[in-house]
């Protein structure tokens, strides 16, 4: 909450983003038991110029409904939709429906992510009031961020669900890293900072290609996950609203940390709704020794 907020508006914004993550969590046993029929492309491209996914769609225009319908929601944004579409007053909800839908084929891990910004958009990081992602793994779980403490969550099929830990804190001692992007399209202090991650013996590499797997790996075991700049892009492949800043903020709330290379996620301004961003997260001292090669 900002400083001037007063505590009607606090209140407000509070029972929002309670409502948001019921209907998350609700619709998740839905969104993963619509998958199967839907794991071939769709007609169009999202507003990255990516190929959709008939998953991806079907996600969203649930997604889109669901929130949308929600007192307390004023905007509805997600990855798959070009512009921000309006749904009443309130908080703005940006939505990725299916990050890692390129799993689908390979059935391997996806997730739902969602972050509810105080502000119109596209917000600023220091905006965001809750941040949370599904994970469709072997089971079905949702963390949670609100007020600087995550909490895990089994959902069930029945879509109830229930805690399963309470205040996820980053192990201290980290031991595992994934990065995503070419190797060869590796700039050279990440590439001199991931050989130096490679040869300490008490990592080990564990990278799915779905980010909200990969996070969740980092939030259980401790270690770093990194979509990267590059040379061929430059900010990378993420997306600010949508990726950048709900993971950010979920892993700080985490005791962990977050960055662009220079700045924690929650500092960087992007003034485009679909704007990517270069994604570190993780321990603080591997966050720490990252920027360390970026400001050499
Ligand atoms: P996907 O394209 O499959 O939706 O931003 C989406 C994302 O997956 C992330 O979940 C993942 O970390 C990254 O892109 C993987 O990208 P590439 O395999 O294309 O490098």
């Amino acid at each position: 909450m900002t400083d001037t907020d007063t505590t009607d508006q606090v209140e407000s914004i509070a029972a929002a983003i309670d409502a948001v993550v019921d209907v998350v969590a609700r619709a998740a046993p839905e969104i993963r038991s619509g998958l199967p029929g839907r794991r071939v492309a769709a007609e169009g491209q999202n507003p990255s110029g990516e190929t959709q996914m008939a998953a991806d769609v079907f996600a969203d225009d649930l997604l889109c409904e669901r929130l949308g319908a929600l007192d307390g929601v004023g905007t509805y944004a997600s990855e798959e939709r070009e512009t921000a579409v309006d749904v009443g007053s309130g908080v703005s909800v940006c939505v990725d429906p299916l990050d890692g839908s390129s799993n689908l084929e390979p059935n391997a891990a996806m997730g739902t992510i969602v972050a509810v910004y105080d502000g119109p958009l596209p917000a600023a990081g220091r905006d965001i009031r809750a941040a949370a992602y599904v994970l469709y793994g072997p089971i079905t779980t949702m963390a949670v961020a609100r007020e600087g403490s995550v909490t895990e969550y089994v959902i069930h099929e029945d879509a109830d669900y229930d805690v399963l830990t309470e205040d996820v804190r980053l192990p201290d001692d980290p031991t595992v890293y994934g990065f995503g992007g070419r190797v060869p399209h590796w700039v050279e202090p990440f590439e001199a900072f991931a050989a130096d991650v490679e040869s300490d013996p008490s990592l080990k590499l564990r990278y799915g290609g779905a980010m909200i797997g990969d996070v969740n790996q980092v939030l259980t075991y401790g270690g770093i996950f990194a979509y990267p700049t590059l040379s061929n892009a430059p900010e990378g492949k993420l997306r600010l609203q949508f990726e950048g800043y709900p993971v950010g903020y979920i892993v700080e709330a985490a005791g962990g940390a977050s960055s662009n290379g220079r700045r924690s996620l929650l500092d960087v301004e992007k003034d485009d709704l679909h704007a990517r961003t270069p994604v570190y997260v993780g321990n603080q001292e591997l966050i720490d020794d990252l920027e360390s090669r970026f400001a050499e």
